[in-house]
């Protein structure tokens, strides 16, 4: 008997087994769910297929959150499989390397909206496509960082997009609340992953966090996965347009 038992969703972001998406999918996994995965390409589909199967996934899919059609065609797969879906986890961000290491000002017109458009409006479009299939509600749950709400060094573009991704979670919820789709966001503090591992000195970071932060440590893919399951779950039935902070209290003691 699991929280999330006769409940299925699809799960954005899987790269390898250190994802954060990946510390999510075991989670709604061990509570009973039935799982669709999404891949960005081929290179990647070698990683997440195994990691999908172990699971017991039937349904992995490749998707470019950058292209509309693509999105499309994998709700269009679900709802061909399924019918509906209950949920929907959103985890993928991308900016160019030099806007993540250049001064922000130095920021192209097109390193913004491609930072934009992969990393905040994707969870729109993913959610127009998610409604139809979620006639009786839902519950949509994707993946932010602390440099949505403070000027983190660094995170330049990025913070820029997950402010827009944070506000689009909030507009999306008042939006669809009467339909009984819900919408959150998750904000991990830093974890080492394939995206942190293309940042530079992240080790730097970590140590930062694990010196400021309350609990005196980093948080784990599986703690994160944890509040995912809580967000995506019945047991958050009253929790909508929220970001939910997973970061051992870093936004309390960063001073
Ligand atoms: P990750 O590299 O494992 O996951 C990022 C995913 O984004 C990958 O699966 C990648 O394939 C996917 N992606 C990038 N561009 C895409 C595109 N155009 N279409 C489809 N997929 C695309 O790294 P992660 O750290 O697990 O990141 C997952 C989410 O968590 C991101 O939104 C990230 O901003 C957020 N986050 C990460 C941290 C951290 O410190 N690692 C902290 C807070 C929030
Ligand atoms: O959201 C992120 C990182 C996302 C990311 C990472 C990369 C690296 C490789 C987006 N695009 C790219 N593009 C690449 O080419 N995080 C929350 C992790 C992160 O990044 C930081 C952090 C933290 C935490 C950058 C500076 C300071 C802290």
């Amino acid at each position: 008997m699991g929280l999330m038992d006769g409940k299925r969703g699809v799960i954005f972001g899987v790269a390898n087994e250190k994802s954060i998406a990946w510390g999510v999918a075991q989670q709604l996994r061990s509570a009973g769910a039935e799982l669709a995965f999404t891949f960005l390409n081929e290179a990647l589909e070698k990683r997440v297929r195994p990691l999908a199967e172990s699971l017991e996934s039937k349904i992995i899919l490749p998707c470019d959150v950058a292209v509309d059609d693509d999105i499309a065609s994998v709700f269009k797969e679900l709802e061909r499989q399924w019918g509906t879906i209950d949920f929907v986890v959103h985890a993928v961000a991308f900016a160019r390397r030099e806007d993540l290491k250049n001064p922000f000002s130095q920021t192209s017109r097109e390193g913004f909206a491609l930072a934009m458009d992969v990393s905040a409006y994707s969870l729109v479009a993913m959610t127009r496509f998610a409604i139809p299939l979620m006639p009786e509600g839902g519950s949509i749950v994707s993946m932010s960082y602390l440099g949505a709400v403070m000027a983190v060094p660094g995170y330049n573009v990025m913070g820029v997009a997950k402010a827009a991704l944070e506000s689009s979670v909030r507009y999306l919820a008042a939006e669809l609340g009467k339909q009984n789709i819900r919408v959150n966001a998750v904000s991990a503090g830093p974890i080492k992953t394939l995206a942190a591992s293309g940042i530079g000195n992240f080790n730097d970071k970590l140590h930062v966090m694990e010196e400021r932060s309350p609990l005196g440590r980093t948080v784990t893919q599986e703690e994160v996965g944890k509040a995912t399951l809580y967000l995506l779950s019945d047991l958050a039935s009253g929790v909508t347009g929220e970001v939910h902070y997973v970061d051992s209290g870093f936004n309390i003691s960063a001073g």
